[in-house]
């Protein structure tokens, strides 16, 4: 987790809570099963999705912590299934500092483990009720919409913006959308509250993935088993890239010729080196600031009380962490 949602009166303990039960949920008579799901578990990761439903559990509600732990657990299930299928579909071979679950045990290992973890974040939204179970049912959706639209944008030098951010809202922000939906909801908030943080997650997720974006152009270390420039080499074009390439930043026309295909280790750095250097990345910054501000106003009534306050700084404590 990291140390921004720690400031929240409780969210240790709420946090420990979720640990033990994501270890519960993924007990199992086949020992040889159960290896294979706790193996991202056990390896830890930053359990921002599970934070994020206890913050707004705290911002919002009124009722039952335990019943915020459930609907924590459920959202970091789906997040390690997604994983798993991910780092099928990438070929990455380390996740959270260990290797893959497919490197390990194989593809089809990992993604039938990954289909058993959505199995038990589904049984525990249903325990939660029904409408948590369809929330979580329509985020496993845009998830997948999410990811294809990128699939399907792969080495397109004519992905728009708009594209990126349509994929980007399906892959990576339904999901800090349902955590922060589901820990209001499930802890007693009212229709509006539960709007209010539905909002919050959502504009968060978005910051989350524009910065993860931008470390993997700008970054200057291996980062958790992905080589920097990882995604421009591998022909997912970010917004920084998409905005030389459709903007009026320097080498745009440079970056057109270069991108589209594979490409080798030296027009590989001359991408980067032109990315960097056309001030795209400044604005980048600038539009994952309009959605951090956006997280911040969405918080409204919540402001005032310490969970209201610490998820209103939230996405901005991510752009921060740029430098
Ligand atoms: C079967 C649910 C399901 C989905 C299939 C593969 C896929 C469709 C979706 C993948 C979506 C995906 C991997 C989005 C990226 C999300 C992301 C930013 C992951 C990294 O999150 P961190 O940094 O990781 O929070 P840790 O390990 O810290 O939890």
């Amino acid at each position: 987790m990291t140390a921004h949602f720690a400031k929240i009166p409780g969210m240790d303990s709420a946090m420990a809570a979720v640990e033990d039960a994501l270890r519960e949920a993924v007990r199992v008579e086949d020992p040889y099963l159960g290896r294979l799901a706790s193996h991202l578990i056990v390896a830890g990761g930053k359990r921002l999705r599970p934070a994020m439903a206890i913050a707004a559990g705290s911002a919002w509600g009124t009722g039952s912590q335990a019943e915020v732990v459930r609907a924590a657990v459920a959202c970091e299930l789906v997040h390690i299934g997604s994983l798993y299928h991910d780092d099928v579909m990438d070929e990455s071979p380390q996740r959270r500092g260990v290797a893959t679950v497919h490197t390990e045990w194989g593809n089809l290992q990992a993604i039938v483990a990954g289909d058993f973890l959505l199995a038990r974040a589904s049984e525990i939204a249903a325990d939660l009720g029904s409408r948590p179970a369809k929330i979580l049912a329509r985020t496993i959706g845009r998830l997948c919409e999410g990811q294809i639209a990128e699939v399907r944008d792969t080495y397109q030098t004519e992905r728009s913006v708009e594209r990126y951010m349509t994929s980007i809202s399906g892959k990576t922000a339904s999901l800090f959308s349902a955590a922060a939906e589901l820990g209001a909801l499930v802890a007693g908030a009212d229709e509006d509250q539960t709007a209010a943080a539905r909002e919050v997650g959502e504009a968060y997720g978005m910051v989350f993935q524009i910065v993860d974006d931008i470390l993997d152009l700008t970054g200057t270390v291996v980062r958790l088993g992905k080589p920097v420039g990882h995604d421009i080499k591998e022909g997912v074009y970010t917004l920084p890239v998409l905005l030389v390439l459709h903007g009026s930043y320097p080498g745009g026309e440079r970056l057109g010729m270069l991108l589209g295909a594979e490409m080798d280790e030296s027009h590989t750095s001359e991408a980067l080196h032109i990315v960097r250097s056309s001030g795209a990345i400044e604005a980048s910054i600038n539009i994952a600031r309009e959605w951090a501000n956006r997280s911040r106003d969405a918080v409204g009534t919540a402001r005032g009380r310490a969970a209201g306050d610490v998820l209103g700084n939230a996405a901005e404590a991510l752009l921060a962490s740029l430098g």
